[in-house]
């Protein structure tokens, strides 16, 4: 095949890709003249065929949706996590693993790449029935107007549900901390054991991650699911207005406070304070809040200051050069 084709990122790592194409795969190199942004698993991208069948991936489609987050240990990096995505699966386990905050971070990260979030609670089998309902509570208080969907690997219970929601157009990305049952469920959904899963858990961030790299792979009805890596750290990329969005409730009464730039945090009639005062909005969903925004505030700072000393580099390079041309 030499002609340019389209086909789908399903592996990328180290430079080294896979392409899904017609129910074949293959594997790939970027060409020297790539342009713009390595491609992550999801991406559309056009590429042609060596003789020894290798693909040379030459040009990308635009994404309709990016799942990102601040590259941990990095100060402003962004890492692209997956492209396309349509449905952000947030799996967290009914068990010392849930964390609303942890909940809202993921949140705002499907706000931020416009992706649909679900959350999918598992190992309701381990829970009693009043338990399980607690847990769907807090979640759905979290996250307002999002899908909520108690789960067991162990009985089936709930996967109809999740199954409901997944059709071809479907490119449902797993996420959540290692342990959650992410590989469980894919495996489940793809009716295959091509997962490992593991009872090791990683609750002190010490422990061993069962997954270690994105696997995509085709759904029967023609939709595609990635499994991903456990999680340690959420990191959020500075979209302030996703922030905003995921917590909605706070923008809504922002509206009746005295002042239009209130910060929510000291400010004389403030609706949000008072609404903490009188219940209506929980004190840890409020300091989440603050704390997300001052997260988000910081780094696009620190973004601006590090897009100024590149500018300042650059400058100083420019004119070294110039003196440079100018000796000879
Ligand atoms: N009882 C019960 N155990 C479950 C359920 N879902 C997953 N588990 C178990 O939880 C453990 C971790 O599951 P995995 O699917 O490997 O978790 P993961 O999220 O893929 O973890 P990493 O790959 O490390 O990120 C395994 O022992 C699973 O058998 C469930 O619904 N009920
Ligand atoms: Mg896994
Ligand atoms: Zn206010």
């Amino acid at each position: 095949m030499n002609k340019e084709c389209t086909g789908r990122i399903i592996y990328a790592g180290n430079g080294h890709y896979r392409i899904s194409y017609k129910e074949k795969e293959y594997k790939a190199v970027l060409a020297g003249s790539y342009p713009g942004a390595i491609p992550v698993v999801g991406d559309n991208v056009k590429f042609d065929t060596t003789e020894d069948e290798l693909a040379v991936i030459r040009g990308y489609e635009p994404r309709c949706s990016v799942l990102e987050r601040k590259r941990p240990d990095t100060k402003t990096e962004i890492q692209t996590m997956a492209a396309n995505v349509t449905h952000l699966f947030i799996v967290m386990g009914m068990d010392e693993n849930f964390s609303e905050r942890r909940l809202e971070r993921f949140l705002v990260l499907a706000a931020s790449g416009n992706i649909t979030p679900v959350v999918v609670l598992t190992k309701s089998d381990l829970n009693q029935s009043q338990d399980v309902a607690i847990f769907q509570f807090r979640a759905e208080e979290s996250a307002k107007g999002v899908k909520v969907i108690p789960y067991s690997a162990v009985y089936n219970e709930g996967l109809e549900d999740v199954k409901k929601l997944i059709n071809e157009e479907s490119i449902i990305c797993l996420v959540g901390v290692s342990g959650a049952g992410k590989s469980t469920l894919f495996n489940k959904l793809t009716g295959d054991e091509k997962q490992k899963t593991s009872f090791v858990r990683d609750y002190d961030g010490k422990g061993r991650h069962t997954t270690s790299a994105s696997v995509m792979i085709k759904l029967e009805c023609g939709g595609w699911i990635i499994d991903t890596p456990g999680l340690r750290e959420v990191g959020l990329t500075g979209d302030e207005e996703a922030v905003e969005f995921t917590f909605g409730e706070i923008k809504e009464l922002s509206s009746e406070c005295f002042f239009n730039n209130c910060t929510h945090m000291h400010e004389p009639g403030c609706a949000v304070k008072e609404a903490v005062e009188n219940g209506k909005i929980k004190e840890d969903r409020y300091a989440s809040y603050l704390r997300m925004i001052a997260e988000t505030r910081s780094l696009e700072k620190r973004k601006g200051e590090s897009k100024k000393r590149e500018g300042r580099k650059f400058q100083k390079m420019v004119k070294e050069a110039y003196k440079y041309k100018k000796r000879f």
